[in-house]
């Protein structure tokens, strides 16, 4: 049996599982039931890709025997279970980026759980409240485990279908490969202490400007996550119009075209593409971060046309989401910053050897049994205000665990009123936050650029 498995069964009818079925890497199964658990199990193992033109890259690593990751789906309110096998030679864990989860699922080792150490295994179960694009990772030697392949999506589908034709779900990102294919340093000291070291190769799924079918004049969901270690996708889209519908896993209030929207380490966009009638023409995503645009991806329209209209598109149902008051929130002032003071650093999961960065002027020395104190002591249903400023001349993706926050303003642009769980905070830039602090324990606050989170910028805040 593939190490990657995912079952879902009916447990008030004893967890007889009817049907499964494995189609390329999305892992669906069908069954009867009301109540259901969706059950995987994630085995993190080295293998080989055909990533580049040089020939397999050797030193892969991914969830189970097959590269990329498995692409989970769960209803919204159901469970997920999934069993983490480490077949690595080294400890790791999983963090389920986006999803709003009790503590002890939140996969950051000492803060929420022990390490799972190579060929020991750990159990997460959890009742993703949100629909929505989500992902996951490990929070162990992150650089290298993510760097070398291991990021996946999770999928979590409206509890009531609203009705598209078609669901793509991409993982964008880059690899560090060299011209022979293989992987080079994974990150150069002088880019870390600056916006972070880009990849040479990127990818959509693990494949270079991939061609997908879509039917001919539907309306497409595309799921574009960035799961990339560093880079700030810059995406647009050409032979067809598209409509935001959601922005790191939740709806927009009302859609917006997408034109040059930046998504940045961790952040997800969702888009309703309007596939052209005619079969046979195209319509292609392209990433303009760098000089040279990029094609992410190219929908090829199949069939005769089901004649949709990109008007038809409503806005997605609101997650259920506590809207924070306002009138009493507190403020914690949160600032990033370039740090001259090199920490002693823990060995537990890796070290990059520097300290470029801190969170109010103290950097995080990784993952430790004994952590230092938290950045905020927030009160169980309290409103909070976080304010983000962003002192250094580099973007920075700021991500808590845990908890979703609502953009509430900047000092340097117009933003939209979404709940995010990741805010891209560009040089010199103050934005403010605002959240129910409604989710106990210790969560995790860093920036998803992840050699600035692995030398100095991250902490914790702390629900009690
Ligand atoms: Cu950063």
């Amino acid at each position: 049996m593939a190490s990657s498995s995912l079952t879902r069964r009916a447990v008030l009818a004893g967890g007889t599982v009817l049907a499964s079925a494995v189609a390329g890497n999305v892992l669906v199964s069908k069954l009867a039931g009301a109540r259901e658990t969706t059950r995987a199990t994630l085995e993190p193992r080295e293998t080989e890709c055909a990533l580049a033109e040089g020939g397999m890259t050797r030193n892969v690593f991914s969830y189970g025997d097959r590269a990329p990751a498995p692409v989970l789906r769960v209803k919204q309110g159901e469970q997920l279970g999934v069993r983490l096998r480490n077949g690595l030679s080294e400890p790791t864990t999983i963090h389920w980026h986006g999803i709003r989860l009790p503590i002890a699922m939140d996969g950051v080792p000492f803060l929420t759980q022990p390490l799972v150490q190579p060929n020991e295994a750990f159990d997460y179960t959890f009742n993703p409240p949100d629909a929505g694009s989500f992902w996951y990772h490990p929070h162990c030697n992150s650089l290298v485990q993510m760097s070398r392949g291991l990021t996946g999506l999770l999928i979590v589908e409206e509890a009531k279908d609203p009705g598209f034709d078609a669901d793509i779900a991409l993982n964008l990102r880059d690899w560090r490969l060299g011209d022979d294919g293989q992987f080079i340093t994974l990150y150069a000291p002088r880019q870390t202490a600056r916006a972070g070291t880009y990849g040479t190769i990127r990818t959509t799924n693990w494949r270079r400007e991939p061609d997908y079918d879509a039917p001919a004049g539907s309306l497409t969901r595309l799921r574009l996550v960035v799961t990339d270690v560093t880079r700030v996708y810059k995406l647009a889209i050409e032979g067809a119009p598209g409509l935001v519908i959601a922005l790191d896993g939740n709806p927009l209030q009302k859609p917006i075209p997408l034109d040059n929207l930046a998504v940045g380490p961790g952040q997800r966009a969702d888009i309703i593409v309007r596939i052209p009638d005619t079969e046979g023409a195209y319509v292609t995503v392209r990433d303009f971060s760098s000089p040279s645009p990029l094609t992410v991806a190219r929908l090829r329209a199949a069939g005769t046309s089901r004649k949709r209209a990109l008007g038809d598109v409503k806005p997605l149902p609101q997650n259920p989401i506590a809207e924070p008051d306002l009138s009493t929130a507190a403020t914690i002032p949160l600032e990033f910053t370039a740090t001259a003071e090199q920490i002693e650093k823990s060995k537990y999961c890796g070290d990059l050897g520097y300290s470029f960065w801190a969170i109010n002027s103290t950097p995080w020395p990784g993952a430790s049994p004994d952590p230092q104190a938290p950045l905020a002591e927030l009160k169980l249903g309290r409103s909070y205000i976080l304010g983000l400023h962003n002192r250094t001349p580099h973007p920075h993706p700021i991500h808590l665990h845990g908890m979703s926050f609502k953009l509430l303003r900047s000092d340097k642009r117009a933003l939209p009123p979404i709940w995010t769980d990741t805010a891209l905070v560009y040089p010199d830039e103050r934005i403010d936050v605002a959240l129910v602090a409604d989710n106990l324990g210790d969560w995790l606050l860093h920036c998803h650029v992840i050699e600035h989170q692995e030398t100095g910028m991250s902490g914790y805040i702390r629900v009690t």
